[in-house]
Formats: C-alpha cells, sequence, structure tokens
C-alpha cells in the first residue's frame, strides 16, 4: 500500500501545477489551432466501490460521463449508497476530485450506465486531465458484493494468448475491430487511421494526418518502444470501441510450434461479417485456408536473444534492440530481434503484411507485434546483464499517439519500461522474476506526467554515436548486381592469403562477434512474400534448412525504405544486412580455399509438416556484393 499512496500524494501536490498546465496547454492549443499532446495520466487505476444507478450526464462524442458521489466518511469496506462510490483502500481526498468538472467518471465504454439499480460494481479508474480531470474508467472488475474488501483485487490487464480466449472473447475481440474499421479515416480512432500511424499509401488530407501518420520506428534502437507505445493506444481504443471493459489485446505466440498457422478466428468464418478476416490478396490464400504455416527458421530468436546489449553504435545492428539513432521510419540496419524473427514473420507471411505500408490493415498485425512486445520482457528476464537502453534521448524521446477520446497524447521510453507499473498490462506468461522483484526501473516519481511538451521531431536531439571502424577483408568480385528472383542465389567472395590470416585472427581470439558476412547495397521495391536463408559454404547436395552447417541468419526484406515518398525522410544510406561467421571461420578456412560462398535459399511458407511450399520466381531484390568485414 506504501507505493499506491506514495503515487495518490505525489498527485495531490502537482494537483494546482497541472491545472495551471492544463490551462496554458488548452491556451496554446487555441492559439496555435492544434491539440497538444499531453502525457496520459492514467495509471494507477484505483479501485472503488459503486452501487447502481449511476446517472449518466450528457455525452458529448464518446465521452460519456456518469456524475457520482463520493463517500463522505472515507471510504475503507465502507459501503457506498446509490449512485455513490467509494475508495476501497483508503479515505476520500475531496481536493483531488473536484478542481475541472471533479465527481464525474469518464466512461467510454458505456459500461457504468448498465450497472442496475442496487448492483455494486468494482472499478478501476485514473485521472484523465485531458477532459477536465474527470476520472477514467480504466478497469471495469465486475459485480462484486458487499462486505467489501479494503484490499481489493486490482491487476493490470492481462494479454493473453490467442489460443486461450473464450468464444466470448473472440466475438468481443472482432466486435471491436469492426466498431473501429466503422470509424471514418479521419477519425483517431479509427481502424484505418491507427493503422496508417504505421504507414501507408494514403494521402493525408489533414494537418493531424500528415503528423500521425507513417511514423512507425524501423532500423533505429526505437523500435522496441514505439511499438509498444502504439500497441498500447490501440488496446485501449480497442477496449473503448467494443464497449467491453475487460477486452485486451491478445498475442499470437508463433514461437508454439503447435500456433504457426494463422489463429482460426482470424481465418473462420472467412466472410466480411468476421473484421479479423483479410481475403486473397491480402494475405496469402494458403494461409487464409490454414494448409500454410510459419517455419521454425522464421520464427527462430536464438540470434536475438543471445545478444546481451540492448543498442549498439550507429552504423551497427547486432545488439537485441537496435542502434543507436535519431527517430526514423526505415533505416538501416535493423536490430536484431527486428531483423530475425519480426521482419521475417512479416515477410513471410505477405500480402498486407509483407510491406510496412499496409501491414497493420490486417488485424493480425497487432498480435504479431503483442508476441514481439512480450519477447522483449523474456529477453530482459533472461539476466545476465540484458536492460533496457538508458541514454537520455531514448529515455525523453516523446512519440504521439491518440487515446480512445481522440485526444493526442504522448509517451517516452521512460514511461513504457515497466509494462505493469506504468501501463497497466501484462503478459499471461511474463517471467516472474520481473514481476516478483522489480526488474524494472520505476521512473514514476521523478516524472511530472502533466506537463506537455513539444513534439520531439524525426532528427532531433540524437546521441552521436562513432561508428566503430570496420575493416574490410574480402569482397564479391561480381560486376554487376545479384538479382534475387525466388530462386537459390550463390555469391562466391575471393580470399587472400592476407584476408585469410586476418580473418583468423579475429576468430582465434574466442571474441564473438569478430568477424561478419555483409549483404551491401540492397535495393528492392516491394517485399513479394520470400525471404531467404542465408549460408557460408553450406554441404553440397543437401537439402538446407537452420540446422544444416553454414546456416547463419534469414535475410528479410521488411521495413526499410524501398522507395523514396514525398513527406517522408530519405533513407539513411545503402539498405545493408550483416551477419555473424565467426564461429564458422575455422572450418570454413580449412585448407586455405581461394574463395567463400554464401549461398541464399528463398523461403516463404512452410507447409503443415515443416516443408518449405514454393515461392514466387519473380525479380524481387538485388543485392549490390557480399563484403566480409571484421571488427
Ligand atoms: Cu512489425
Amino acid at each position: 500500500m506504501d507505493g499506491f499512496n506514495g503515487l495518490v500524494t505525489i498527485i495531490g501536490v502537482i494537483h494546482m501545477k497541472s491545472l495551471l498546465l492544463l490551462a496554458a496547454v488548452l491556451l496554446l492549443a487555441v492559439i496555435t489551432g492544434r491539440a497538444a499532446a499531453q502525457s496520459p495520466q492514467f495509471v494507477p487505476a484505483y479501485p472503488l466501490y459503486c452501487q447502481g444507478p449511476l446517472t449518466t450526464g450528457s455525452p458529448s462524442g464518446r465521452e460519456t460521463t456518469t456524475p457520482f458521489i463520493w463517500a463522505s466518511t472515507g471510504a475503507g469496506a465502507a459501503n457506498p449508497t446509490p449512485g455513490q462510490c467509494t475508495w476501497a483502500d483508503r479515505a476520500a481526498r475531496g481536493s483531488e476530485i473536484n478542481p475541472g468538472g471533479g465527481n464525474v467518471i469518464c466512461d467510454f465504454s458505456g459500461a457504468m450506465r448498465s450497472v442496475p439499480a442496487g448492483t455494486f460494481v468494482e472499478i478501476g479508474v485514473a485521472r484523465d486531465p485531458l477532459v477536465n480531470n474527470c476520472m477514467h474508467l480504466t478497469r471495469y472488475i465486475g459485480t462484486v458484493s458487499p462486505p467489501f474488501s479494503a484490499v481489493p483485487a486490482l491487476p493490470p490487464f492481462v494479454r493473453q494468448s490467442i489460443a486461450s480466449l473464450t468464444p466470448a472473447q473472440i466475438t468481443s475481440l472482432q466486435h471491436g475491430i469492426q466498431v473501429m474499421m466503422s470509424r471514418p479515416a479521419s477519425d483517431p480512432t479509427s481502424y484505418a487511421f491507427q493503422a496508417n500511424i504505421h504507414g501507408t499509401y494514403d494521402s493525408p488530407t489533414t494537418p493531424q494526418e500528415t503528423q500521425s501518420w507513417n511514423n512507425c520506428e524501423h532500423g533505429s534502437y526505437f523500435f522496441f518502444a514505439w511499438h509498444r507505445m502504439y500497441l498500447y493506444f490501440f488496446d485501449r481504443i480497442l477496449r473503448a470501441a467494443a464497449g467491453d471493459p475487460n477486452l485486451v489485446l491478445p498475442y499470437w505466440n508463433w514461437t508454439d510450434p503447435a500456433q504457426r498457422t494463422l489463429p482460426l478466428p482470424f481465418r473462420q468464418p472467412a466472410s466480411a461479417s468476421n473484421s479479423l478476416y483479410i481475403a486473397p490478396p491480402g494475405r496469402p490464400a494458403t494461409l487464409d485456408a490454414g494448409t500454410a504455416s510459419l517455419g521454425a527458421g522464421t520464427v527462430d530468436y536464438s540470434t536475438a536473444f543471445a545478444d546481451v546489449a540492448f543498442d549498439s553504435p550507429a552504423g551497427m545492428g547486432d545488439s537485441f534492440g537496435g542502434q543507436i539513432t535519431s527517430p526514423m521510419q526505415f533505416n538501416s540496419p535493423h536490430g536484431a530481434f527486428e531483423s530475425q524473427p519480426h521482419d521475417v514473420v512479416h515477410v513471410a507471411l505477405a500480402g498486407l503484411m509483407g510491406d510496412p505500408d499496409t501491414a497493420a490493415q490486417d488485424p493480425i498485425f497487432w498480435l504479431h507485434h503483442a508476441n514481439v512486445d512480450r519477447m522483449w520482457n523474456q529477453w530482459i528476464a533472461q539476466g545476465g546483464g540484458r536492460a533496457d537502453a538508458a541514454d537520455a534521448a531514448w529515455l525523453n524521446t516523446q512519440f504521439t499517439f491518440y487515446d480512445e477520446a481522440g485526444h493526442a497524447v504522448y509517451l517516452t521510453g521512460a514511461e513504457v519500461v515497466d509494462t505493469v507499473g506504468q501501463l497497466n498490462y501484462r503478459y499471461d506468461d511474463d517471467p516472474t522474476t520481473m514481476m516478483m522483484h522489480g526488474k524494472f526501473p520505476r521512473p514514476l516519481a521523478t516524472q511530472d506526467f502533466t506537463e506537455a511538451k513539444p513534439p520531439v521531431v524525426a532528427g532531433a536531439a540524437a546521441p552521436e554515436a562513432s561508428r566503430e571502424p570496420v575493416l574490410k577483408l574480402a569482397k564479391s568480385t561480381n560486376s554487376k548486381p545479384f538479382s534475387l528472383a525466388g530462386i537459390t542465389a550463390r555469391m562466391q567472395v575471393p580470399l587472400t592469403k592476407d584476408a585469410i590470416d586476418q580473418m583468423q585472427k579475429l576468430a582465434a581470439n574466442k571474441a564473438i562477434r569478430k568477424v561478419f558476412v555483409r549483404l551491401d547495397d540492397i535495393h528492392y521495391d516491394k517485399s513479394s512474400g520470400v525471404y531467404y536463408e542465408v549460408y557460408i559454404n553450406p554441404p553440397a547436395g543437401k537439402k538446407l534448412d537452420i540446422k544444416a552447417p553454414g546456416y547463419v541468419g534469414n535475410l528479410a526484406l521488411f521495413g526499410f525504405n524501398p522507395h523514396a515518398m514525398a513527406g517522408r525522410p530519405a533513407p539513411a544510406g545503402d539498405i545493408f544486412i550483416e551477419y555473424d561467421i565467426s564461429r564458422l571461420v575455422s572450418a570454413a578456412l580449412a585448407g586455405n580455399p581461394k574463395d567463400l560462398t554464401v549461398v541464399l535459399v528463398p523461403r516463404g511458407l512452410f507447409d503443415l509438416h515443416g516443408n518449405p511450399l514454393p515461392v514466387s520466381a519473380k525479380a524481387q531484390a538485388t543485392v549490390g556484393s557480399a563484403i566480409i568485414i571484421g571488427r
């Protein structure tokens, strides 16, 4: 209870300041004619008991409000009278709730309207500075009976595996998505607007759309945090749209071999009545039919999980979370987990999911990314020095989104590192060590949630990271770029005596990440459902898979900047991807060979027995050269 009361005190102290700031923000919004983003002050979710009937104020838009009376004698386990709510665990503090309207529960879901007379419900609320400081309904625990416990159960939202949802939960999910899809694209809480935040071929028609669309973060160490924020607000919008205060975005656990086909609710019923269904060509027909699945090599994340560092210097992707750069929609190289499995799953799913400018149009996008978000927690829980980025730019850079009321809101990296304490959700199988031992930093006490700050624009406030010197040891001698067209490609890299000596020297010191093969100067127009398994000197005449000797990783072209588009930052440089080959060096160089062979094997979806399905033989991309580099 100490932590809880501490938070209450903080909010009490900053209350007057927050009002002044709120006024300043509103004034600023009037002056600039644009809504200023605010950090959403929705944590913690204070537990309340309320007795129906709870009268409903006049709704404005979706901002349905429920006026109520606070218990005058403090709460504890006191029973509320009709139309009254009481704090469950502490005395009422009138000064916290009155100004700005007060004594009102913002109920975007409409749940409070339907509490029958004489019925008690337990709910969670948190102050919403954007709606007259009303208490926002954040949790609807359900009907309860007196006597009430003074310590109510108010657990965080639990993101469950899609495989464990009940039929009623699936129906609610479908309904929420359908309601969002029925809203016009100009509405920030519409499905279209939310999907376009990631990327779109649609032309924005309003300043709000211009500012908000095409904002996803790929190829920088903001990848994980940005997508966590994106999903967080999507989850809230979805819950409100469904009118189901207990609906929580599920995840698709493709790490489970039994769950590598597209989850059934996204395939059936295969009709427009199912908001989760996307017909071909938005998805491959085999995926919708359930006859194709992701392969074991598609979802392999062992390389990324072996990484201990969250970030790496600009120009280097060999860290779990990616290179230290300014916020950028598409950048190269990608971080280890983003690259594999995140990018590879996108490309293998193909259709809408294969292109960042359409990916979020497929509702499976949110479940794929929830799984990515879940695995961020699991990576940290491995310990061994794994920790989130800690530099000021990562912690403090603000990214703007929209809440369920359509208000612009921002979050920073520092505000999303603890999903339970800061965002009020967890995954059903979060590692227990994280929850029990407060493994996450808790920056709450030092934050002023209510202060509106100017949006941070891309390119600003990035740390200067020096690029480590790169030793180019050998390079393929092709006169024109290699064409990747759905068939196995071989690239010869001639080795000089000097290159062999240097590679052996680097590999001999046993440290990992010394020798890399870089596929350099990659060009492509559009991803086409094909990715490539990359091998160094694989055994001849054998069927190759990721367990074969010489396998070093996958090449998947997703989330780079394949084409310059109006209003977007130009690509920072060539698209390139590097693979650590240190452990292969001694075998590859035995007998002083004249060259190394880099082999690219095309892959897409797999059949239900794990055999690769045929892939498109269209020209897909070119690779300028293969380079052996040392560090
Ligand atoms: Cu993605």
